[in-house]
């Protein structure tokens, strides 16, 4: 969901990686991160296992200048891609206005990549979010291996359609800053167009706990009330070249937008530290009633 700021004339927008385990979110955040040429960053924080696994999500605050009199903020997030942090993943999404799919190019990652596409559908649905709609970008990540498929190969099973659709090599930062631009290019496109990108209609039902699947499930996904706004974009008028977003003169330090980042943190973190507590008691409700039924 765009934040509107209109008494400093600023808009916060909110991107997502997301994509299978080990496909390489982690790594573009970085390579942003790392990037002198991109400026104006505040810190990444992530939060993950001693393993480098993303356990919640990174997290890290960009300005992207003043376009059009606009200031641009936006907010970059990676889920954690191991499938049994589904809750994590569909409350990171929550309010997302764009969202770069990672897909990993290996052959052998076909499965693992399908799968996730499905569950971000899935769960941009629950989020109440139209993934017909919202900014969609894909990146074919880690080309610097031998055992990759084509980039038609991807397309046939990915299905991208009119999403842009970027090669990529994160680990050496090949592809990265123009996976931003393009999702944020995509972004404005949207605000421009006045895309309002609620879901309507009702999402597929929720999973249902089966105890013997051999990884941990995540509880049954909540209803989400829809969160409808009459004029989603009605204050933006962004007019902007789409190409160009990091080129414009940044304004940079505002403490009150920094706030509002720390704020958009903290309320990510409760709601992931609510939601794995939520977890937890199901997984316990589960278990003590696995075991009744083996005592019975
Ligand atoms: N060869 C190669 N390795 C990559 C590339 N991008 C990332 N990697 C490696 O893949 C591994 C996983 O990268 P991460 O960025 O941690 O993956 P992730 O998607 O954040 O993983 P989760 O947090 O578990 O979902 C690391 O060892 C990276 O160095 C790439 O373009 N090429
Ligand atoms: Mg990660």
């Amino acid at each position: 969901m765009v934040l509107i700021n209109k008494a400093i004339n600023e808009v916060t927008i909110k991107l997502v990686y997301y994509g299978p385990g080990l496909c390489g979110k982690t790594t573009n955040l970085e390579k942003i991160y790392g990037n002198p040429k991109l400026e104006n960053k505040g810190k990444m924080i992530s939060m993950s296992t001693e393993t480098d696994r993303t356990l919640f999500f990174d997290f890290m605050p960009m300005e992207l200048g003043t376009i059009a009199g606009q200031k641009v903020r936006v907010q970059l997030y990676t889920v954690p891609g191991q499938v049994f942090y589904d809750a994590t993943r569909k409350l990171v999404l929550r309010g997302a206005d764009g969202v770069v799919f990672v897909a990993d190019s290996q052959s052998s990652m076909r499965e693992s990549n399908t799968e996730s596409l499905e569950n971000l559908k899935t769960n941009l649905r629950l989020n109440r979010i139209d993934p017909d709609k919202v900014a969609l970008v894909f990146q074919y990540n880690k080309r610097d291996l031998p055992n990759v498929d084509s980039v038609e190969q991807m397309n046939a099973y990915l299905h991208p359609g009119n999403a842009p659709v970027v090669e990529a090599a994160a680990i050496n930062g090949a592809g990265v800053t123009a996976t931003l631009r393009a999702a944020v290019a995509r972004i404005i496109e949207n605000l421009k167009s006045n895309v309002d990108t609620t879901l309507y209609e009702a999402p597929a039902a929720p999973p249902t706990f089966t105890p013997n699947v051999g990884r941990a499930s995540a509880r049954p996904a909540e209803q989400i009330e829809p969160q409808v706004d009459e004029a989603p974009f009605g204050a933006v008028a962004v007019e902007v070249e789409p190409d160009n977003p990091f080129e414009l003169a940044a304004e940079v330090h505002n403490p009150a937008a920094e706030r509002g980042d720390l704020e958009a943190l903290l309320d990510g973190a409760t709601a992931v530290v609510r939601a794995l507590e939520e977890a937890l008691e199901t997984a316990r409700r589960n278990e003590a009633s696995l075991r009744a039924r083996l005592k019975g």
